[in-house]
């Protein structure tokens, strides 16, 4: 059975365990009535910072999943895991190589009942997920539909993410994306900075990740979670 604990999720706050963050921004994005909150980063996730901030997200009630790219930060104890597979990513060990070298060693201790694949399709070149990976990120409409026929219809995968992390993508594309779907549940992240584009986002995708702006515009980011899920 594929685990479904994401799939009314509408909005979700995404935070990186690299970042700083106080008690009180904490607290203010933790009661904001956000459906979730997703722990990941694309550079200096440690082990220890992510029992850190699993530990301190633990005092409110919320939901809290991991987006686990690395083995070494496989910490217990979460609601949910995501694993990340970059569909565009040059460095094939980005959409399969980590995860045979992971799943050789620890496959036999993940808690497979909260496993869910993630299909990334990176599509900001600037992102520094698309540096590590190197992702081809320049992709026309045809080739965007293709590769979301890859991993919706030919693989299954249970969740596709559009991650334009650090830009706003293209709305009208992310819609045809999410009209395209016959299984899969698609997550947008990129670029949302107050309720505006929150909107516009919760328009095209069935999951909305707001990550940067926490770091920058609490206001802004809180101001998100009512424009999508009202
Ligand atoms: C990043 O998709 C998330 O992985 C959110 O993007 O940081 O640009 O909000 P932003």
């Amino acid at each position: 059975m594929v685990p479904t604990f994401y799939q009314h999720w509408r909005h979700v706050f995404k935070l990186d365990p690299d970042r700083e963050i106080t008690e009180d921004t904490l607290e203010s994005v933790c009661l904001s009535g956000t459906d979730a909150i997703l722990v990941g980063g694309s550079s200096g996730v440690t082990f220890d910072n992510t029992v850190e901030l699993l530990s301190r997200i633990r005092r409110y009630e919320l939901p809290c999943a991991l987006e686990l790219s690395d083995p070494s930060c496989g910490v217990p104890g979460f609601d949910g895991y995501f694993i990340p597979m970059v569909l565009n990513a040059k460095r094939r060990e980005w959409l399969i190589g980590h995860h045979v070298d992971a799943l050789r060693d620890f496959g036999h201790l993940l808690p497979w009942d909260s496993v869910v694949g993630e299909a990334y399709l990176v599509l900001n070149p600037g992102s520094t997920v698309a540096r590590v990976t190197e992702a081809d990120a320049n992709l026309s409409e045809g080739d965007a539909l293709a590769y979301t026929q890859v991993a919706d219809r030919l693989w299954n995968v249970p969740v596709l993410y559009i991650e334009y992390s650090g830009l706003f993508g293209d709305m009208r594309l992310v819609r045809r994306i999410r009209d395209e779907l016959r299984q899969a549940h698609l997550f947008y992240g990129g670029g949302i900075d107050g309720p505006d584009k929150a909107r516009q986002a919760a328009e095209a995708a069935h999951t909305v990740v707001v990550g940067n702006i926490i770091y920058t515009d609490l206001q802004a980011a809180l101001a998100t979670v009512h424009a999508v899920k009202n």
